[in-house]
């Protein structure tokens, strides 16, 4: 039988994506915590050079890099049934997901969310200046997305896609903030988008 450890805290982003794949398609795993506020440690490194979260590891085989993880998932565990079929809807996908490791979730998790819930958690004061410049960084990100995806009621149409579960969580997160209604004034779909998918039982599962 199939060993399957991912290693990541279950409250990043990129964790909460895998782990939602792995509900949806009931996979049976092993959550391995890292704790991503202190060094990590020679035998973490050697999984994963960079340090980041998360690693997926499948009978000793190591496996990093969130879209990698999620492609290689779907295809062995979801039979690609969060992945569109045709071309354009794919790329579309990948599309999606690159706008939110590249644009999004700079200004969206390490701004808003560490400034507005993590820093005043830990009795510090929020970075109003550098929360002041993420919010148009945000806004432009979801704006590019808006432009892509019909959110009819998925990203990309009626089935929920790797795009979806990328998103998610940093939606989530977002949205406990006072930034959300500015972050998401000019993007109507997503608003509705994520009205609609919050309640995924998937999702709601994963959210510990
Ligand atoms: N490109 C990586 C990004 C992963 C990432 O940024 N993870 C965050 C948590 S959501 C992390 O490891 N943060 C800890 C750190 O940067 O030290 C992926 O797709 O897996």
């Amino acid at each position: 039988m199939t060993q399957i450890t991912l290693y990541g805290p279950a409250l990043s982003t990129y964790v909460r994506s895998v782990r939602m794949l792995l509900t949806e398609t009931n996979t049976p795993h092993d959550l391995q915590t890292v704790d991503i506020f202190s060094e990590r440690s020679q035998e973490y490194l050697a999984k994963h050079p960079f340090g980041k979260v998360p690693v997926l590891e499948v009978d000793g085989e190591i496996l990093y890099e969130t879209c990698a993880i999620l492609d290689y998932l779907d295809a062995v565990t979801g039979n690609h049934t969060f992945t569109p079929s045709e071309p354009i809807g794919q790329a579309r996908m990948r599309q999606i997901m690159a706008i939110i490791d590249n644009y999004l979730y700079s200004p969206a998790i390490s701004v808003i969310t560490i400034q507005r819930l993590i820093v005043p958690s830990q009795n510090g004061q929020p970075d109003e200046a550098a929360i002041q410049t993420a919010v148009p960084k945000a806004q432009t990100a979801l704006g590019a997305i808006e432009a892509i995806a019909s959110c009819n009621p998925y990203l990309l149409g009626s089935d929920i896609t790797l795009a979806d579960l990328y998103l998610m969580p940093v939606l989530l997160y977002l949205s406990k903030t006072p930034e959300m209604e500015t972050v998401t004034a000019n993007t109507p779909k997503l608003k509705a988008w994520w009205k609609a998918t919050e309640q995924r039982p998937s999702f709601l599962q994963i959210l510990d």
